[in-house]
C-alpha cells in the first residue's frame, strides 16, 4: 500500500501516473489553500487531484476541467462581482455540491470520498484535515490568503511571513494518520514544500507518524538547481530562509524523510543532502508528458516499493 502526501499542480502529475501503476494508492491532500468564494467552499488542491485522476482535468492550466467555459464568472462580473479567481461552469457544480453537503453537516473527508466515487475515482483521496486550515501570506502590502497573492495579485507583493491559521486549533483526519503508520511506502509528491506538503507535514499527528515511519518515506524534489519545477516554491521557500535547490528541500524534510528522489542534473548537492543522513536518487523528474509520469512512478515502485 502507498500514501501520497499531496498538493494540486504540482502533485497531480505524480498521483495520476501512481494511480496508473497502483491499485493500493491512497492520496493525503493539502487543504490551506482552501477558500470561500461567492459563498461556496473551494477546495483547489482537493480538485485538482480529483479532476487529474478523473482524466478532465486542464492538462495545460493544471486547474479546473478541460474545455470548460465561464459565462458563469462574466455575469458575476457584470452583476458587480470580483471575478479574479476564474471558476469554470463545470467547476461549479462540485462547489455548490460540496458547500450544500457542509451545510447539511457532513465533513468534507465524506464529501470528498462522495465525490471521487460519483466520478469513478478508485485512489482514495484524502483531506488531511476536516477543519479549515489557511495559508496567509504576510506581505509589505498586507495580510492576504494565499489565492490572493497567487493569484489575485499575481505573486508580485514582497513576503514577509507565510503561516497556517487555524493549524493549532486543527485535528488531522484519523484516517491519514492511520494511511502513513499502515503503508508500506510513503512518498512526498513534489509539491510546493511550503504551501502544499507544509500545511500536511505541521499537523502535529500526521508529522509525528512520518517521523516513526521516516525510512520509508521518499520525497521528490520540485526543485532542480535553483529553479521551481512549477508555481511559486522558490520564493516561497527563499521567504522561509530556506535554500531554493535540492538541499533546501532535504533540510525541509530532514526529520521526516530518509530518501529524496533528485534530477540527474542535481549530483552536486548529493554531498550536502548525504550529511543530513538523507540517501538520494538521481534520475528525471520533469514530466511533461505521460510516458515520464509512468516513467518515474516506475522508477520509485522499483526502487521503494519491492517488498
Ligand atoms: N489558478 C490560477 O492561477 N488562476 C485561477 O483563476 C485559478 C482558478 C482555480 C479554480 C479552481 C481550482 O480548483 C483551482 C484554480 N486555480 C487557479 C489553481 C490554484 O490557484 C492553485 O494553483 C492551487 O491552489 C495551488 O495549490
Amino acid at each position: 500500500m502507498i500514501t501520497l502526501l499531496a498538493g494540486g499542480t504540482g502533485s497531480v502529475k505524480i498521483a495520476r501516473g501512481l494511480s496508473k501503476i497502483s491499485e493500493d494508492l491512497a492520496i493525503i491532500s493539502n487543504i490551506a489553500d482552501n477558500l470561500w468564494l461567492y459563498g461556496l467552499y473551494v477546495c483547489p488542491d482537493i480538485d485538482t487531484i480529483t479532476y487529474g485522476l478523473a482524466n478532465i482535468l486542464d492538462k495545460e492550466r493544471g486547474w479546473g476541467i478541460a474545455g470548460d467555459s465561464f459565462m458563469f464568472l462574466e455575469q458575476m462580473k457584470t452583476l458587480g462581482q470580483e471575478n479574479w479567481f476564474r471558476i469554470g461552469d463545470r467547476d461549479l457544480a462540485l462547489h455548490l455540491v460540496r458547500t450544500n453537503l457542509l451545510k447539511e453537516g457532513k465533513s468534507l473527508s465524506s464529501i470528498t470520498e462522495w465525490i471521487r466515487k460519483s466520478l469513478s475515482i478508485s485512489t482514495v483521496i484524502l483531506p488531511s484535515s476536516d477543519s479549515h486550515i489557511e495559508t496567509r501570506i504576510e506581505t509589505t502590502q498586507g495580510d492576504m490568503h494565499i489565492q490572493e497573492y497567487w493569484v489575485k495579485n499575481h505573486a508580485e507583493p514582497e513576503i514577509k511571513g507565510i503561516r497556517y491559521d487555524g493549524i493549532k486549533e486543527a485535528n488531522a483526519n484519523t484516517k491519514a494518520v492511520e494511511l502513513i503508520r499502515n503503508s508500506d511506502l510513503i512518498v512526498i509528491a513534489p509539491g510546493n514544500p511550503i504551501s502544499s506538503i507544509g500545511p500536511i507535514i505541521s499537523l502535529p499527528s500526521i508529522r509525528k507518524e512520518l517521523e516513526s515511519r521516516k525510512r520509508d518515506v521518499v520525497a521528490i524534489s520540485p526543485i532542480i538547481g535553483n529553479s521551481a519545477l512549477s508555481g511559486p516554491a522558490s520564493k516561497y521557500m527563499e521567504a522561509m530562509g530556506i535554500e531554493s535547490s535540492p538541499y533546501g528541500v532535504a533540510l525541509h524534510y530532514e526529520d521526516i524523510a530518509s530518501n529524496l528522489i533528485i534530477s540527474e542534473f542535481d549530483a552536486e548537492y548529493e554531498k550536502k543532502i548525504h550529511s543530513l543522513g538523507i540517501k538520494t536518487h538521481k534520475t528525471n523528474i520533469v514530466m511533461q508528458n505521460v510516458e515520464d509520469e509512468i516513467q518515474l512512478c516506475n522508477y520509485i515502485i522499483n526502487k521503494f516499493n519491492s517488498a
